[in-house]
């Protein structure tokens, strides 16, 4: 299966995060300091949010295109997301909570829950540099998009792909996939073999976009990953999107070229 990485395991923790990204892009984190109280409190808040009535979710807009509620489709008929977009930026989490009507509590646990992973994603941020023997902040100002995701399945939906094949765009998504229903499958990049990532309770996901391989000058895997449907059950999952620089392009980090390893995206 994919690696599993222990965050409290601090000997070569940072070399241990890059040789994952390189292997696998796609990876398991525990210990990494997010409480289980606030990601099963958080698991529910996302369930009542995807339960409320179509017109409510409807209400779920972003400024961006396509970050606001996704409701399902053609291509995904299970599936159906609601985003807040860019949501460390002051009153993305109010306003979301606004367009839904949210209570007390799921605007504070949501609040919370954003807090926490965006923390643990500047701390990821910071430990990828080191382990390529770099220094400083990688994600600080990058927009972030937290992504709510409902699978409904039925009896009829067993075998069937609850989201299609892809990888990610952005730099890296820190995924809470569901604690009990699995379906979330991995490509190996050596055999091309599809393996099934599953369920652990407590721990996350790690997995590596398009934005990583092309900064890593192609030394991290964008892992390609789908969500086949198991069990007639509903499927939760969260994912926090790390996107990319906000104002401009990602470039390849300079000091991961040199005469052995020609940048292989030239802009
Ligand atoms: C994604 O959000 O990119 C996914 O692939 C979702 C994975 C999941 O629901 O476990």
């Amino acid at each position: 299966g994919v690696p599993v990485i222990d965050m409290q395991d601090f000997a070569g923790l940072a070399e241990k995060l890059v040789k994952a990204c390189e292997e696998w892009g796609c990876f398991r984190l525990i210990n990494h300091r997010v409480s289980e109280k606030l990601m099963s409190e958080m698991k529910a808040v996302t369930r009542s949010f995807l339960d409320l009535p179509a017109d409510i979710k409807l209400r779920n807009v972003s400024p961006v295109e396509g970050k606001g509620y996704t409701p399902p489709n053609q291509a995904s008929p299970f599936f159906e997301g609601m985003s807040v977009y860019d949501m460390a930026s002051a009153g993305a989490v109010d306003n979301f909570c606004e367009q839904l009507d949210a209570s007390a509590y799921q605007r504070e646990t949501l609040s919370r829950y954003s807090q926490a992973l965006y923390d643990l994603a500047q701390d990821l941020g910071r430990k990828l540099l080191e382990g390529m023997g770099l220094k400083g902040d990688l994600f600080s100002e990058w927009p972030c998009q937290l992504k709510l995701n409902k699978y409904n399945y039925s009896p009829q939906s067993v075998g069937q792909t609850g989201a299609v094949m892809h990888s990610d765009p952005g730099f890296l998504t820190i995924l809470q996939d569901d604690e009990i229903i699995g379906g979330l499958e991995a490509v190996n990049k050596f055999t091309g073999e599809l393996v099934p990532v599953d369920p652990m309770p407590g721990t996350l996901v790690i997995n590596v976009g398009d934005i990583a391989r092309v900064w890593s000058n192609g030394r991290f895997c964008n892992v390609k990953h789908r969500v086949q449907c198991y069990e007639a059950n509903i499927r939760t999952s969260l994912a926090l999107f790390v996107l990319g620089p906000r104002d401009t392009k990602v470039e390849t980090r300079p000091e991961l070229v040199d005469s052995e390893h020609p940048n292989l995206y030239v802009p």
